[in-house]
C-alpha cells in the first residue's frame, strides 16, 4: 500500500485530493492546523474514528511553519508520495500578510523539502508542489507555458516563485523526484468563500433568496482560465507517477471575465442581468427573472456593484493556460467545462440559500453577511 502524505489537507484540493487517493487505495495523512473551532468540514465526510482498526486516513495536528513538527511527522508517515498544498493561498490577503505568507509558501516549501533530504528519504519520497499561474502576474506570452518567464505581481507569487525554484534546485543538487504543477485557476462548490468564483455564485444564490440585496465586487475586467478541482487533483497525482521529475502547466485552455462569470451565475440562478455604467460605476440590473428559482429578486433591482476595496494593489489582469505538454507527454485533458463547474456551484450554493431562507423563515436568526 502506498503511503502519502498531504499538506493543505482541509483546504479545496487537499479535500478531492485526499478522496481520490483513498480510492486509489493509498494510506493517506493529512496535516491540519490547530484551529479554535473545527476546520475539518470538507473532510469530515471521509472521516475516520481514530479508535477503530485499519485506519487509512490519518490526521496530524502541524503547520508549515514549524519545521520540527515537519520533520517529527515526515519520520512517522515515512510517505512515498507529499502533496504541498498548504499555503496563505489568497492572493489580495498576501498584501496585507506578506511576511506570514513567505514564511508559509516560501520557507514552508524548503522546510519539508530539506526534512526529506535530512531523513534520508531522498531516494524514496516523492514531492509535488502546488505552483501557480500567479508566478506569470504580468504576462510575457499568451498563451503561457512551461517555458514562459515568470513576473510575480504578488507577495504570495514571489513566495511561491521561491518554492517553485526550490523544488527544481533540489531536484537537480540531491537528484529528488520533486515537481511543480503550474496550476491555473481551478474551482469547485468546495472553493473558499472570499475566491471569486465562490464569491460570485454564492452572493448569487443569496441575492436569489432575499438573504443578501447586493454583491460588491472589484476588478471586473480580469481574466482568468478556470478549471475544475476534480480534474486538477488528479493530474497532481499523474504528475508523480512519471519515470523523471518534470514541471507542468495545468489548464484548460480557455479564459472568460469575472464578469461573465458573474452574467454565467445569475443565468443558472434564473436571474438575467445586464452591466452598464464604467469603472466603479459599473453595476448590474436584472432584466427578467424567473422567480421559481430566484423568489427573492425583482426586475429591475440592482444585484451587482463595485467595491474598489477589493482592487488590489498590483493586478493579474489576463492569464491563459496552454496545457499542451500534460496532454501529450501525460495524456491529461480537462473533462469538466467552465459551464458546467459554474453550474454546480451555482446549484449548490442555491441549495445551501433555500436552506438558510427557510430557517430564516420559522423565525430562526441566520446571518449570512461575511467579510470578503
Ligand atoms: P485553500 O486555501 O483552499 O487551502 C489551503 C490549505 O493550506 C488549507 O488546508 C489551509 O489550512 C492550509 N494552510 C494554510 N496555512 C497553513 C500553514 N501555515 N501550515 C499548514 N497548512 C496551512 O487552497 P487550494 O486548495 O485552493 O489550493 C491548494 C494549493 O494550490 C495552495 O498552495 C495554493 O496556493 C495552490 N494553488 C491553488 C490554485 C487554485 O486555483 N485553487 C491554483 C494554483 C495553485 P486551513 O484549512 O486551516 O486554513
Ligand atoms: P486569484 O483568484 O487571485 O487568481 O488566485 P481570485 O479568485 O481571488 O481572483 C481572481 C480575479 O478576480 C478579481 N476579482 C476579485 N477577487 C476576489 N477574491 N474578490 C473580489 O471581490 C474580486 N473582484 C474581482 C481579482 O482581482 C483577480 O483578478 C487564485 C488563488 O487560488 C491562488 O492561490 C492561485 O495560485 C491562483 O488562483 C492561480
Amino acid at each position: 500500500m502506498k503511503v502519502a502524505l498531504i499538506t493543505g489537507v482541509t483546504g479545496q484540493d487537499g479535500s478531492y485530493l485526499a478522496e481520490f487517493l483513498l480510492e486509489k487505495g493509498y494510506e493517506v495523512h493529512g496535516i491540519k492546523r490547530r484551529a479554535s473551532s473545527f476546520n475539518t468540514e470538507r473532510i469530515d465526510h471521509i472521516y475516520q474514528d481514530p479508535h477503530t482498526n485499519d485506519k487509512n486516513f490519518i490526521l496530524h495536528y502541524g503547520d508549515l511553519s514549524d519545521s520540527s513538527n515537519l520533520t517529527r511527522i515526515l519520520k512517522e508517515v515515512q510517505p512515498d508520495e507529499v502533496y504541498n498544498l498548504g499555503a496563505q493561498s489568497h492572493v489580495a490577503v498576501s498584501f496585507e500578510s506578506p511576511e506570514y505568507t513567505a514564511d508559509v509558501d516560501a520557507l514552508g516549501t524548503l522546510r519539508i523539502l530539506e526534512a526529506i533530504r535530512l531523513l534520508g528519504l531522498e531516494k524514496k519520497t516523492r514531492f509535488y508542489q502546488a505552483s501557480t499561474s500567479e508566478l506569470y502576474g504580468e504576462v510575457q506570452e499568451i498563451p503561457q507555458k512551461e517555458t514562459t518567464p515568470f513576473y510575480p505581481r504578488s507577495p504570495y507569487a514571489a513566495a511561491k516563485l521561491y518554492a517553485y525554484w526550490i523544488t527544481v534546485n533540489y531536484r537537480e543538487s540531491y537528484g529528488m523526484y520533486a515537481c511543480n504543477g503550474i496550476l491555473f485557476n481551478h474551482e469547485s462548490p468546495r472553493r473558499g468563500e472570499t475566491f471569486v468564483t465562490r464569491k460570485i455564485t454564492r452572493g448569487i444564490a443569496n441575492i436569489a433568496y432575499g438573504l443578501e440585496a447586493c454583491l460588491y465586487l472589484g476588478n471586473m475586467d480580469a481574466l482568468r482560465d478556470w478549471g475544475h478541482a476534480k480534474d486538477y487533483v488528479r493530474m497532481q497525482w499523474m504528475m508523480l507517477q512519471q519515470e523523471q521529475a518534470e514541471d507542468f502547466v495545468i489548464a484548460t485552455g480557455k479564459q472568460i471575465s469575472v464578469r461573465e462569470f458573474v452574467r454565467m451565475s445569475a443565468k443558472e440562478a434564473g436571474i438575467d442581468i445586464e452591466f452598464s455604467g464604467v469603472g466603479i460605476d459599473e453595476c448590474a440590473t436584472v432584466l427578467s427573472v424567473n422567480n421559481d428559482l430566484a423568489p427573492g429578486v425583482t426586475v429591475g433591482d440592482v444585484v451587482v456593484r463595485v467595491d474598489p476595496r477589493y482592487f488590489r494593489p498590483a493586478e493579474v489582469r489576463s492569464l491563459l493556460g496552454d496545457p499542451s505538454k500534460a496532454k501529450a507527454k501525460l495524456g491529461w485533458v480537462p473533462e469538466i467545462t467552465v459551464e458546467e463547474m459554474c453550474a454546480e456551484m451555482v446549484a449548490s450554493d442555491l441549495d445551501k440559500a433555500k436552506r438558510h431562507a427557510l430557517l430564516k423563515g420559522h423565525g430562526f436568526d441566520i446571518s449570512v453577511a461575511r467579510e470578503n
